[in-house]
């Protein structure tokens, strides 16, 4: 049996990629942090209670800040695979927390590779790089593209692919940077633009709000499916020699698109519902990112299974129980706590 360490395990990848690799048949193991609420929503599904002799999936607390646990907790589990996906992740938030971001989503791939080098475990590495790392270089982007990064999310993720090149020419490490372009699914964190979309139309739908505060309509983005793109971090740790490989469905759509799409979908006109709201801005945007994943369909035998529309269908879909749940105990009486923004 294969054993795999996941960081970022509770994260919307992680979660479908702990799923892949359990119908696999692979141990897995996840780094959780520890938080004062549940943070485990997304793999509750998944888990058994480690006293069942059946259970696969085990996870321990820790902290991508912390280096000589990050070393304990692979000496001691000694994976066959690891994928690194615990970040920072959101772009708007990394211009208020820069520091903290190039901590976690810089350093914290370097520690983890100092942990490998330390421990001289034989491991395959994946880093969850991102196409947000060219940033204003124009379309369409692949392996060879120099990397214009805008934001502090983006410099971090740099260093930290730069980390991954040097740790596999220095030492020999069996590592690979993913690049993936934006992927989306039910379980998409909800202040990101597609999430955020398609949870306020719903709810608009059921009456629970009325109206939905978006930045800039104009960007755009290869968007994909979140369970498509975990089966690629997979494939490249499988190969016979470690690459880095760009994930993009090879599309490209608005912001604008999106919501128009969501809101047709629905039955709703989005420019009576849509407000601009300048804290949405950032202060230096991707205008757009178009993959081509050439590279991966070659060498991996990879393509994206979900399409655009189909997608979209799946987010409304689950969103629109999630709203009919909610308004069901809004019915009953109970307080209104779900309206983030
Ligand atoms: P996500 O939903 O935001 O998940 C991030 C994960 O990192 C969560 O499990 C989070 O734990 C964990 N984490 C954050 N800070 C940590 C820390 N200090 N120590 C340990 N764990 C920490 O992100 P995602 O969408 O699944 O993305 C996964 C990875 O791929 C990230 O590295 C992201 O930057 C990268 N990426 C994502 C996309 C995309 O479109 N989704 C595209 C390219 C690259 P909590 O649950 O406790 O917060
Ligand atoms: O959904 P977003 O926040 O995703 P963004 O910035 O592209 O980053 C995501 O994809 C990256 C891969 O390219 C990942 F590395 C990263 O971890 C993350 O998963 O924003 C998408 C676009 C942006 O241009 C943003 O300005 O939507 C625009 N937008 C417009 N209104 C908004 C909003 N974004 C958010 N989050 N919220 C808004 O109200």
């Amino acid at each position: 049996m294969k054993r795999a360490f996941i960081t970022g395990i509770t994260g919307q990848d992680g979660s479908y990629l702990a799923e892949f690799l359990l119908n696999k048949d692979y141990e897995v193991h996840g780094l959780i942090r520890r938080a004062s609420t549940f943070n485990t929503d997304r793999i509750d599904h998944l888990y058994t209670d480690f006293h069942d002799p059946k259970a696969r999936m085990y996870l321990h607390y820790g902290d991508l800040s912390v280096s000589g646990q990050l070393t304990d907790l692979l000496h001691d589990i000694k994976p066959d695979e690891i994928y690194h996906l615990g970040a920072q992740s959101h772009v708007r938030v990394s211009f208020d927390m820069p520091e903290y971001t190039g901590d976690i989503t810089g350093l914290g791939t370097l520690r983890l590779l100092e942990a490998i080098r330390k421990t001289d475990i034989k491991t395959r590495f994946y880093q969850a790089s991102s196409s947000e790392m060219f940033g204003s270089a124009p379309p369409p982007q692949n392996e060879n593209t120099a990397f214009e990064p805008q934001s502090p999310y983006a410099a971090a993720k740099v260093f930290a692919y730069h980390m991954v090149k040097n740790y596999r020419n220095a030492y020999n490490i069996f590592a690979c940077n993913g690049i993936l372009f934006n992927h989306e699914s039910p379980r998409r964190g909800e202040t990101f633009v597609t999430r955020k979309i398609t949870r306020a139309a719903t709810r608009i739908k059921l009456g629970l709000q009325d109206k939905l505060y978006l930045g800039n309509l104009d960007a755009k983005r290869d968007w994909g499916f979140a369970g498509d793109f975990v089966e690629a971090m997979w494939l490249m740790l499988q190969q016979d020699e470690p690459n880095d490989y760009v994930i993009a469905t090879g599309e490209t759509h608005s912001v604008r698109e999106f919501v128009e799409k969501v809101f047709q979908k629905i039955g709703l006109d989005y420019e009576k519902c849509v407000e601009i709201d300048p804290k949405y801005f950032r202060p230096t945007e991707v205008d757009i990112l178009l993959g081509d994943p050439t590279r991966a369909k070659k060498e991996l035998g990879w393509e994206p299974k979900v399409g655009f529309d189909e997608l979209i269908d799946m987010m409304i879909e689950a969103d629109m129980e999630l709203a009919r749940k909610e308004k069901m105990l809004l019915d009953a009486g109970y307080k209104n706590v779900n309206n983030r923004t």
